[in-house]
């Protein structure tokens, strides 16, 4: 192997490294969950089927989140289940 060739493969695996970095950091960003504020738009400190629909993943969850059945997720709804079992939709 040659230098120039060497160089080339260095190249090769920095950009390998590089891309597979932005990719993780990508799919990273994607999975960020929205918290309780991001849904709730109106002020009314609960979240409603409308304010839900920005989250797919809530509204298929919806009757297991909301607990009382009164069709909105309050903030003590909202802290007792854990977004992340959601995040695998
Ligand atoms: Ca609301
Ligand atoms: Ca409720």
């Amino acid at each position: 192997m040659n230098r120039y060739r060497f160089r080339l493969l260095l190249i090769q695996i920095f950009f390998g490294v590089f891309t597979q970095a932005t990719v993780s950091l990508g799919v990273h960003a994607s999975q960020d969950l929205p918290t309780f504020f991001d849904l709730e738009k109106d002020g009314d400190g609960v979240i409603s089927r409308e304010e839900a629909v920005d989250w797919s993943a809530l509204t298929s969850a919806w009757d297991s989140v909301d607990t009382n059945s009164d069709n909105q997720i309050d903030m003590q709804e909202w802290n007792a289940f854990d977004p992340k079992t959601l995040s695998s939709e």
